[in-house]
């Protein structure tokens, strides 16, 4: 597949951002057979002011045959804020975990980053191909650990979610996240369609996934400020968490 535009943005962000776009985009090609996806036109690039500097979003979206939607946006805030977002969406017809990636910096720094490979079944547990290699990456660890905010409950026993405090540590995260994608998708693409009952409990489990991601407050109030309240609910709604049918 060609890629239609140059990443503009993507040079202009922290390094720990762009090395993490550059390797979610070459594990997708490597591991995946891609199709576009194509996102409304006007919110393909959009840019916005939020406070007196320019606010700028770049999205990238794929589908393929487990996923229905994968999609990696940088945005940026002057030169106060750089953000990557990525979420791969399943199709619901295969039992797969959700991927989801936020890196979250300003001013040289990455406050947030985290990163999880995250259940859909009802007792939310990953399936068992997941847990073992999971279980089987190497610990790492880091100084700065996060608190989940209260609607974090849909991460994994896996999730990482720390404040990186040294290029090591950028580097440990950045490798991390590399495994958990090696790992999704080698699982992705040797998985099968499952039962019809079993597709019901994946779709309210992607269902309750997005509706816990739409309560996070500080991304809402990020592009409320450029974008109005509004614009921010279609944009939380049907770009970053779109519910499956
Ligand atoms: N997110 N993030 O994606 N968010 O989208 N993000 C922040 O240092 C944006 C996801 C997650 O502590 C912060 O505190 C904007 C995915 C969690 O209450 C800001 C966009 C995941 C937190 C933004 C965006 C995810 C968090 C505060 C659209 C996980 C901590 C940074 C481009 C898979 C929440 C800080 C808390 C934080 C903003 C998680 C500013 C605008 C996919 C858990």
């Amino acid at each position: 597949m060609s890629t239609t535009s140059i990443p503009s943005l993507r040079e202009q962000q922290h390094p720990l951002i762009r090395q993490l776009a550059d390797s979610i985009e070459a594990a997708w090609h490597q591991y995946l057979d891609l199709s576009p996806y194509h996102l409304p036109a006007e919110l393909g690039y959009v840019e916005g002011r939020l406070e007196g500097e320019k606010l700028t979003i770049e999205n990238r979206c794929y589908q393929t045959l487990q996923f229905r939607k994968m999609h990696l946006e940088l945005a940026k805030v002057g030169n106060m804020l750089d953000i990557l977002h990525c979420v791969m969406f399943p199709r619901p017809e295969y039992d797969l975990p959700m991927f989801g990636c936020d890196l979250v910096g300003g001013r040289g720094q990455i406050s947030a980053a985290i990163a999880d490979l995250s259940p859909v079944s009802s007792d939310r547990s990953l399936p068992q191909s997941y847990t073992s290699a999971l279980q089987a990456m190497p610990a790492s660890n880091f100084s700065q650990p996060r608190e989940l905010p209260e609607w974090g409950d849909i991460f994994s026993e896996f999730c990482i979610f720390v404040r990186p405090n040294s290029p090591a540590e950028e580097t440990m995260f950045l490798k991390h996240v590399q495994a958990f994608l090696e790992i999704h998708c080698q699982n992705a693409i040797a998985s099968k369609p499952v039962s019809p009952e079993k597709v019901i409990e994946v779709i309210a489990g992607q269902h309750n996934y997005c509706l816990k991601q739409q309560q996070n407050d500080k991304t809402r109030r990020v592009l409320e400020k450029a974008f109005g309240s509004e614009w921010t609910n279609n944009y939380m709604t049907t770009i970053l968490f779109d519910l499956p049918n």
